[in-house]
């Protein structure tokens, strides 16, 4: 079986985090990802976070598999030679480096498009044109500045980050949407065309129920918030809502059994208006299901503080799987916290392909995830991700057309 983006090559001028992620999905697909970096150097992520000494972290490993890694000083005249060729052999450039260091090292998208009218030009900035196009950000800025922070925590306390990567690997996958809408696009046009996205509207683009919630607030209280039941006026801005559900059926964290001692001993719990009657029964509070002040999800509004008690005072009883036994079949939505600890273990999780082992050269084999994403028609396999420079002779020779004396001297000449 073919992959679905054989034939597509890619110039990849990532790093760290955010672009990586788009090219590593596009690679999982079967593009043939040319992983560009400086000679000697490296992207920086494969020093950082180093868990054996001299091995690529595992921060690196595990977003670039799949791919090829060159070495190439574009800055170098012999370099900007060799990055011309490429440009031409190739059908998508991606890049994150900081706003203007393109331009600076010769190559605006004018440039581009002119030594390839069909190449897809997609970047990742920080932000979009603008008083901040200039910033260098990493994820907790986007964080920030996409609207997550202001309204991750409990209520009253610090803004909050989250642990989802969702500036940088968020962004990776809406480049990544964004460069297969563009070759699709120039199937029908014949011409590439250049894909940006901000990682604050990336951020803001998964924020969106805040948004959404902003606006109603002109119109009266979030009455599905907990700080609503507990008569906490709401102010002028979408406030942080603990483990509120994001959605319209109230739901939050509870802890389970042993949680005085196991720090993931909780389950998330959500009152479905449709199962309230199997809720009422399991908890042990048959006589709210016809209560006025519980049977309908309004009455239960200004309650949820008293209602989640009595459920928690249940879910303590039970360990976090229990409750998950209890209720799935009677169709109440429940999902246990799972620590990374119980995620890696998971075989259920090694099966559907989500987890996998990889074996490396220098570190041996490691856990990283799979493709998320499942094509009936095109396989998507996990390989190691390259060594720097493991394959740059060959895409000298194979794809820049250099002879072996070529790539001798663009070595001897700290280009390549
Ligand atoms: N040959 C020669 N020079 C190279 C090169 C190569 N193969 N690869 C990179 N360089 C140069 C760049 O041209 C740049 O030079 P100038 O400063 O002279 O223009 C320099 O290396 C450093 O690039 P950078 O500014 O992008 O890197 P940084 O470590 O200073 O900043 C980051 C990192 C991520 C903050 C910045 O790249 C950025 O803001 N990127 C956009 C937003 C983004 O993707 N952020 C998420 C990162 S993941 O958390």
């Amino acid at each position: 079986m073919s992959k679905a983006l054989d034939g597509v090559r890619i110039l990849d001028f990532t790093h760290v985090q955010s672009g990586p992620t788009c090219t590593q999905l596009l690679a999982w697909f079967g593009a043939d990802v040319i992983k560009v970096e400086r000679p000697g150097v490296g992207d920086a992520t494969r020093g950082q976070l180093r868990d054996i000494p001299d091995v690529d972290s595992l921060y690196f490993t595990m977003l670039n598999h799949n791919k090829r890694s060159v070495t190439l000083n574009s800055k170098s005249d012999k370099g900007k030679e060799i990055l011309t060729k490429l440009i031409e052999e190739c059908d998508v450039m991606v890049e994150n480096f900081a706003p203007g260091a393109l331009d600076r090292m010769g190559f605006p998208w004018e440039r581009i498009q002119e030594i390839n009218p069909k190449m897809i030009y997609a970047s990742v900035k920080g932000f979009g044109p603008g008083p901040y196009a200039d910033c260098k950000v990493y994820e907790n800025v986007a964080q920030c500045a996409g609207g997550s922070a202001s309204t991750t925590g409990m209520l009253g306390e610090v803004p909050m980050v989250t642990g989802a990567q969702i500036g940088d690997s968020g962004t990776g996958l809406h480049l990544a949407f964004g460069i297969v809408t563009a070759l699709y696009h120039r199937e029908q046009s014949g011409r590439g065309q250049r894909v940006e996205c901000a990682m604050q509207d990336g951020v803001l683009n998964l924020c969106r129920v805040k948004l959404r919630d902003q606006q109603r607030l002109a119109h009266g209280p979030l009455n599905e918030y907990s700080q609503f039941g507990e008569g906490i006026p709401f102010g002028e801005a979408t406030p942080r809502a603990g483990n509120d559900s994001g959605g319209g059926q109230p739901g939050r964290i509870l802890k389970c059994k042993d949680w005085e001692t196991d720090p993931d001993a909780y389950t998330y719990f959500i009152t479905q208006a449709a199962v309230w009657k199997n809720v009422c029964d399991v908890i042990g509070k048959p006589e709210w299901k016809e209560d006025p002040d519980y049977a309908t999800p309004n009455a239960r509004l200004p309650r949820l503080g008293e209602v989640f008690g009595a459920i928690e005072d249940w879910t303590m009883t039970k360990t976090k799987f229990e409750v998950l036994e209890i209720c799935n079949p009677l169709n109440i939505p429940v999902g246990p916290i799972l620590s990374m600890k119980e995620i890696a273990g998971d075989m259920s999780l090694r099966e559907t392909g989500a987890i996998v082992e990889v074996d490396h050269p220098e570190r041996g084999k490691y856990l990283t995830v799979g493709n998320p994403v499942k094509l009936s028609d095109s396989p998507s396999d996990v390989e190691r991700s390259p060594l720097l420079g493991e394959h740059t002779d060959e895409v000298m020779r194979d794809v820049v057309g250099l002879s072996d004396e070529e790539i001798a001297a663009a070595r001897e000449d700290g280009a390549i």
